[in-house]
């Protein structure tokens, strides 16, 4: 009877089947009601006492052997079958698009108008939003009791000396003022802060861009011819501007900047409250104090200086008229602008 186990299990072992088929034939053959291994079991009963013990160790592991490669058969059968379909299928399907991402509509906007000051020679600046106070309000001419530097108005990091967040990015410029003699012309985007409660038109966190120019004899009617060009890269060749006198600490004079509303042709609709005229931003001449406070000489030089807000910029462009929009990130709001710009 040993004999016949170990001519089966060696039959096991080289079973080298080539289908699914042939490995059940091949159970039932011997592990079915009529199998070898099955008949093996009923002479076993039959066998003397004194040989069971060895006898039925050598056909368990008959039995186990069999069913474990039996088992791993059909397992490498199926793996090789799904490998198969992996290689041989459709290569000219089209393979699952990776979806992408897309840029901010904020990011979109600030980069638009980067390029377009880019073309005019300005080139990029950027400055940490922790700062100081002389590199937000002292540099820039505010006087000591200037309600900007209020706790209701600015985030306090640390009192005395002061370190807060900025309220504008004319702290970049200041930055460069120190670094760089005049011709300045640089451009600086960035987020600013202010203690403001959050509504439809505010947000404590915002986005800023502004521009210096600095040399030798500009004019206000440099300025205004910039911030022409300007308009009419952003909101189209057939965009007006006009200015309004107003007050900066850093600049003057100062003004206000609007742009002919394009949505009626300056006719007067509900967006430019019936008067055709958006406004997009301030600017003036660099107040010579500004100049002296950063040892630049106003008896040489002159310079302008314009600030804007990208928030209310991309309002204008694409007609949102919620700004918590552009903080909540939503990608339901974010998708709308995947092919914008
Ligand atoms: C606005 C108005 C403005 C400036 C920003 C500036 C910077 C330096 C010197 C002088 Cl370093 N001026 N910046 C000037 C005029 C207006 O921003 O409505 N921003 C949102």
């Amino acid at each position: 009877m040993t004999d016949k186990i170990n001519e089966l299990l060696r039959r096991v072992e080289e079973f080298k089947p080539k289908a699914a088929a042939e490995i059940e034939e091949f159970r039932i053959r011997i592990l079915g009601k009529k199998g070898e291994l099955t008949a093996l079991m009923e002479e076993f009963k039959t066998v003397a006492p004194e040989l069971k013990r060895e006898l039925g160790q050598q056909l368990n592991r008959l039995k186990n052997e069999a069913t474990s490669r039996i088992n791993a058969l059909r397992e490498e059968l199926q793996n090789a079958a799904s490998d198969a379909s992996a290689t041989s299928g459709d290569l000219t399907r089209p393979g699952t698009a990776e979806e992408l991402g897309s840029r901010h509509p904020i990011s979109l906007v600030k980069n638009r108008i980067v390029e377009v000051f880019e073309r005019l020679g300005y080139t990029v600046a950027d400055g940490p939003e922790i700062e100081d106070d002389w590199h937000v309000f002292s540099a820039l001419n505010f006087p000591p009791e200037h309600p900007a530097r209020d706790m209701q108005d600015t985030f306090f990091v640390e009192k005395d000396p002061d370190i807060l967040l900025r309220t504008h990015t004319s702290s970049i410029q200041v930055r460069t003022m120190e670094r760089q003699k005049p011709p300045i012309r640089v451009i600086c985007p960035g987020r600013v802060f202010r203690n403001e409660a959050i509504s439809y038109r505010a947000h404590c966190i915002f986005h800023q861009i502004e521009g210096l120019y600095i040399d030798e004899g500009v004019s206000f009617a440099d300025m205004k011819q910039s911030l022409l060009y300007f308009a009419k890269e952003i909101f189209g060749e057939q965009t007006a501007i006009r200015m309004r006198p107003s007050y900066f600490p850093f600049t003057e004079p100062s003004a206000e900047v609007d742009v002919s509303c394009n949505l009626c042709g300056g006719k007067g609709c509900a967006v430019c409250k019936g008067t055709g005229w958006l406004e997009i931003m301030g600017c003036g001449m660099v107040d010579p104090n500004v100049l002296k406070a950063n040892n630049i000489d106003p008896e040489k030089y002159s310079g302008f200086a314009f600030g804007m807000g990208i928030e209310r910029i991309a309002m204008l462009l694409y007609g949102v008229k919620d700004l918590r929009l552009y903080f909540e990130n939503d990608v339901r709001f974010l998708h709308q602008f995947d092919k914008a710009l």
